[in-house]
């Protein structure tokens, strides 16, 4: 195919639409990306799928060759934006299961750490599960964790960091909460692809999420147990 060729998404079938949106997500194609979530959407794919399937999925390719020097910091934020742009379609329809408030989070990354999309897709999957969430964003501070913490009076406290130099500081926050005697008042759920499970247990947190449907089955599971003992 020439270059002057252009590329109908709406005559691909799935498989090469899927395929075509990693290109696009590669190129950081916003429209391209939208316009893909939406015909997918007029195709009856959950809009779950469409977030796991096409756009974490392209999300990784570029990942990859970010980490490879392949890709540098403009095409990823680019990237990056273009993942957004297919996010923000989908964002309401996964809030709109009509689920009951099960509970409230505070979520942010933490100081130091720009990284927020893994943060705003767990954000965006505990409102669609009925959660109530507070965003605090990027680069957060111990204080505008513990002032979210006051104001906001949250049953969870979520934390995200993509780096390995800005994961121990989520120790920083919950220190803080045990030198403030609020510790065991929150359950405190922390994320981000550099940490595991034992870093998790390591630093005090409750739980470490390995992704964002496990954020949201972790968040129901602690959510429960603390209402239970509260009702014991
Ligand atoms: Co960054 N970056 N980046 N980057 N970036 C990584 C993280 C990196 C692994 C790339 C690589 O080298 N392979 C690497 C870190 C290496 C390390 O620390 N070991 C890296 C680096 C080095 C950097 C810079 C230092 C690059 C530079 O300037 N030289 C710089 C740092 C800036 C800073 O933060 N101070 C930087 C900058 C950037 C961009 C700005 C260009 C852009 C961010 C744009 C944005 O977020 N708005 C960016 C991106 C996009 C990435 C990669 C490519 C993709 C991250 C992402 O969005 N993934 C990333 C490579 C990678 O991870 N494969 C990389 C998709 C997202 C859905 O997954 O965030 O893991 P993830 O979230 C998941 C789970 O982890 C979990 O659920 C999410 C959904 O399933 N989760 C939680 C996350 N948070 C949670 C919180 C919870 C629960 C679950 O709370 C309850």
């Amino acid at each position: 195919m020439s270059d002057e060729d252009e590329i109908i998404l709406s005559e691909l079938d799935d498989e090469e639409l899927v395929q075509q949106m990693f290109d696009d997500l590669y190129d950081g194609l916003k429209e391209e990306i939208e316009e893909a979530v939406n015909i997918l959407l007029e195709r009856g794919w959950q809009p779950y799928d469409i977030l796991t399937k096409a756009l974490v999925g392209g999300m990784t390719i570029v990942g990859h060759d970010f980490r490879d020097g392949i890709l540098f910091v403009p095409e990823v934020l680019l990237a990056a934006n273009a993942m957004k742009g297919g996010m923000a379609i989908l964002k309401p329809l996964l809030a709109e299961t009509g689920a009951p408030r099960v509970g409230k989070m505070v979520i942010g990354t933490v100081k130091g750490d720009i990284h927020d999309i893994g943060k705003n897709l767990v954000g965006m999957m505990m409102e669609g599960a009925g959660f109530e969430v507070v965003d605090l964003g990027i680069n957060n501070a111990v204080e505008k964790y513990m002032e979210a913490l006051e104001t906001e009076a949250p049953d969870i406290l979520g934390m995200s960091a993509l780096l390995t130099t800005t994961m121990p500081y989520m120790k920083v926050v919950i220190d803080t909460m045990v030198e403030q005697g609020v510790r065991d008042d929150y359950i405190v759920l922390v994320g981000g692809a550099p940490l595991n499970e034992e870093f998790g247990k390591a630093i005090g947190a409750d739980a470490y999420c390995r992704d964002a449907a496990v954020a949201v089955e972790t968040a129901k599971e602690w959510v429960g147990r603390k209402h239970n003992q509260k009702s014991a």
